[in-house]
């Protein structure tokens, strides 16, 4: 129906709007007003620091208008929106990636060209917006874009960590030095205060009973903090709906307590007002292990407090009972960290809500999601139950509450099983007692879901077997990973963007949005002309990379070699180990080899990035032994010309952007069965690198769809695994005799080839003693799949063919394609158009 409109005259209101910009003479003016006003600058002596803050608030200006409709249209339309609960949040840049799905970057190119600047260096001088440590994190990203994208009402809730994930210097010894990341220091044109949208949490205190014959309590006393939310405007890609991340600051509810200030103890209250800050302070460096810290538990109760608030203010505008609450809403857990959630929920439902227990638990499990990254048990969460006590008492209640229901259910299904009901009790026996955080996010779920065919498989059969047989398989599902080809193609790779929509003939727009179209490309991997025209492009993006290497690092690297590209988290189970071992392995065999057979050798550069968490020792090793190992190849001049090793400093998206387009082949090598899936493995392949990898995670559907021809496999399957640990223990066998090869490249580094003699025994001896990863038992083969590599390049037209198959079937692997899944199977939201 007609709205009646709120003040004044309409007439007045609509002709005074901003609208997008379309045309380049408003863009500049727009960038000038900004320079004049909000930078308060002159002309005169503006710096691309400057004209990059200018052209991030006009840009921000077109995303805010899209932004204020599409929030209007949710809230005239009440549809069934999504809520995305994610620690992380790696956006890295934003303006690049606004102006593509603005489809304004020639506009703006040409604009700040008029005024004497370049797009190239502007979009340069952004820092990025690391919230996140790896691939949690930035699929919690590709999954905004694509929400977006798809039109979909997805809200994104996290924390505004003043700190991101460390800085990572490398001493002249090869150590890991961090430094702090003040990524806020400049000024962030791509949030929005709201100081206005703010809620108090509280921690500690107590937490009793009522015995009214309801199971409600009242929870007192204790700190009381203030959430407050800060906007960032989420664009789809050609599309008006621009969605919203909501990220989470911790301020002091008061200023500073006036009672001790009074009293003198100055100290003591400055000291409360530290302590709130802090809870937003940093984002934790660890991934894959938890470390039982009171600030990480405070981390994820504050932020899904705050975030059930918000959900639950907005459901309740819509004014239906709250019995109706899954029908307005879907909460995805990204992992156990946000599964207090669920306990938060049941607390407000009973003790605010004064709902019965049943009905409760009803709507929560009918409202909450979650998907699991990892079968590795060091890595499953676990919080000690004093702690829980101490910090959330009420809730350490309503999880005895609901673990006492659940193991009586069990109880009557398996009447009698003792050790079911221990080994699926939410809290493990010992000193201390702990709640297990991925049995209660599952059992407080609608969907449990893994992140690749295999790694779901895994879920069900191991971590979570006894629930699949307590509540049934079709709980279980997979969603198996993707990426956003927007960031991940059309930005960092712009000229084989450009190469495919020439060559289909249709806009970007078009094959962006729906990735498998990539597949038309396939016959013109027979056609000379275009093999020329996309084995230019890689070739040119190496040299973008060589030149970012030199400009960054003052290194010369060798365009004519093939680069070979290994980019993560440094973990024992990703075995970059594995790598640097066959490195040396590689190196050893041109030492011994004459100037004739050398003659026949291809040129290799092998490039590393990735961070360790701090308090990784061996991930930590592994890194200055491939410093150090670089050192020693990089200058023997017997070899250098064909092999040369670099390890990059500081791994972040933007990195990876300039890495991945220049990749030949890269290595996603992990043991089979502990990858749960790796996502740049898609990145890579897209971008028409090859993929050099073990039978695990989503590689095994990557080859399934490129085809097993096109991809290097190597290494025992997960079947064998068990097995072959088993063996390690109870029959272990000397290196010396498994392994000769290997033998001989570990005795070389004991032996001080590349230094430090002393220094790496630690790390040798992960695989000299147990050998968890399996290395000696993957070594041979892995050197073996390395030959067939260089063979492979030696036929380049048959390379390049590999090249154009492998990016042309990676359509299954748009994060489009899995955020619909979510959309359709789990959440049952439907895309909102606005016009
Ligand atoms: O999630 C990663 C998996 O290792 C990848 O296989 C997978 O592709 C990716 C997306 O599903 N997990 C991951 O990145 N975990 C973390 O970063 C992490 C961070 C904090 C933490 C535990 C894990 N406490």
């Amino acid at each position: 129906g007609k709205e009646k409109w709120p003040r004044g005259e309409e007439t007045v209101w609509k002709g005074a709007m901003r609208d997008v910009d379309t045309d380049v003479s408003s863009i500049t003016k727009s960038f000038v007003n900004h320079v004049q006003t909000s930078l308060a600058r002159q002309p005169y002596n503006l710096d691309n620091l400057g004209a990059y803050q200018a052209s991030a608030l006009s840009v921000r200006d077109n995303l805010l208008v899209n932004w204020n409709e599409t929030s209007l249209q949710y809230t005239r339309k009440a549809p069934k929106r999504a809520y995305y609960l994610s620690l992380e949040f790696l956006m890295g840049r934003t303006l690049d990636n606004a102006l593509l799905n603005l489809g304004l970057k020639d506009k703006y190119a040409e604009g700040v060209e008029k005024l004497g600047f370049s797009m190239e260096d502007i979009l340069d001088q952004e820092r990025d917006a690391a919230l996140g440590n790896g691939g949690l994190g930035r699929l919690a990203a590709c999954y905004l874009d694509s929400s977006a994208s798809a039109e979909l009402p997805v809200w994104g809730y996290g924390l505004r960590y003043k700190y991101g994930i460390f800085q990572q210097l490398i001493s002249p010894e090869g150590d890991q030095l961090e430094a702090p990341d003040p990524w806020l220091d400049n000024q962030n044109p791509w949030e929005l205060p709201r100081l206005d949208v703010a809620y108090e949490v509280r921690f500690y205190g107590q937490a009793e009973r009522l015995h009214d014959g309801t199971p409600r309590a009242q929870w007192t006393g204790g700190q009381e903090v203030l959430a407050v939310a800060y906007d960032v405007m989420i664009p789809g890609c050609y599309t008006k709906t621009t969605n919203n991340l909501r990220l989470w600051e911790s301020k002091p509810k008061r200023g500073f307590d006036l009672n001790s200030f009074n009293a003198g103890n100055y100290e003591g209250a400055v000291e409360s007002s530290n302590s709130a800050a802090a809870i937003t302070s940093v984002l934790y460096p660890n991934d894959h292990t938890t470390f039982g810290k009171e600030l990480r538990l405070k981390q994820q109760y504050f932020w899904t407090a705050a975030s059930l608030a918000d959900i639950l203010r907005r459901f309740k505008n819509i004014g239906k009972p709250i019995t109706q609450f899954p029908d307005y809403v879907a909460i995805q857990l990204n992992d156990t960290h946000p599964t207090l959630a669920i306990v938060e929920l049941m607390r407000i439902l009973l003790d605010e809500e004064d709902q019965p227990w049943a009905a409760a638990w009803q709507i929560v499990t009918n409202t909450f999601f979650y998907t699991n990254h990892t079968v590795l048990p060091e890595a499953l969460e676990k919080w000690p139950v004093p702690l829980l006590e101490h910090l959330l008492p009420r809730h350490m209640q309503i999880i005895y509450d609901i673990n006492m229901l659940f193991l009586q259910s069990v109880e009557k299904k398996f009447p009698g099983d003792r050790d079911r009901l221990g080994r699926m009790s939410l809290i493990e026996e010992g000193f201390p007692k702990q709640v297990r955080m991925a049995f209660l996010a599952c059992i407080g779920s609608r969907k449990v879901n893994g992140v690749a065919e295999l790694h779901s498989d895994l879920v069900k059969t191991t971590i979570l077997k006894d629930f699949v047989e307590f509540e049934g398989i079709s709980k279980f599902g997979n969603v198996t990973n993707g990426i956003t080809p927007r960031r991940w193609l059309d930005q960092c790779n712009p000229e084989l963007s450009a190469l495919i929509s020439r060559t289909l003939k249709v806009d970007k727009a078009v094959w962006l949005k729906d990735l498998s179209m990539l597949e038309k490309l396939l016959p013109r991997a027979e056609d000379k002309k275009f093999r020329d025209e996309w084995a230019a492009i890689k070739q040119r993006n190496k040299e973008r990379l060589a030149h970012h290497v030199q400009v960054t690092l003052g290194l010369t690297i060798n365009t004519n070699a093939m680069f070979d590209v290994q980019i993560k988290r440094l973990h024992e189970y990703k075995r970059q180990t594995l790598n640097i071992l066959g490195v040396i392995h590689r190196y050893l065999t041109l030492k011994s080899m004459s100037a004739e057979e050398k003659k026949k050798v291809n040129p290799r550069v092998v490039f590393f990035a990735g961070k360790a968490a701090p308090a990784y020792y061996i991930a930590k090793l592994t890194i200055r032994l491939i410093v150090n190992v670089a050192k020693v190849i990089n200058a023997d001049p017997d070899t250098k010309d064909l092999l040369s090793l670099y390890f990059l400093p500081d791994y972040s998206v933007s990195l990876a952007e300039v890495l991945i387009p220049a990749s030949d082949i890269s290595q996603h090598i992990s043991t089979a069965g502990t990858e749960a899936s790796g996502t740049s493995n898609m990145k890579f392949c897209l971008n028409g690198g090859l993929l050099l990898g073990t039978v695990d995670g989503a590689n095994i559907e990557i080859a399934e769809e490129v085809g097993e021809s096109n991809v290097f496999f190597f290494g025992h399957l997960t079947p064998a695994v068990e097995d072959l640990r088993y063996q390690h223990t109870y029959h272990p066998v000397p290196i010396e005799e498994k392994c000769p090869a290997l033998a001989h490249v570990l005795n070389q580094v004991s032996a001080g080839l590349f230094g430090d003699a002393h220094v790496y025994e630690p790390l040798l001896n992960t695989i000299r003693q147990g050998d968890h990863y399996l290395l000696s038992d993957d070594f041979d083969s892995y050197i073996a799949a390395l030959a067939m590599v260089d063979e492979a390049y030696l036929d380049r037209t048959e390379w390049v063919k590999k090249s154009i198959r492998t990016s042309a079937k990676m359509g299954k692997f748009s994060s489009d394609r899995a955020i619909m899944e979510y959309a359709e199977s789990y959440w049952n939201v439907e895309p909102q158009h606005v016009a």
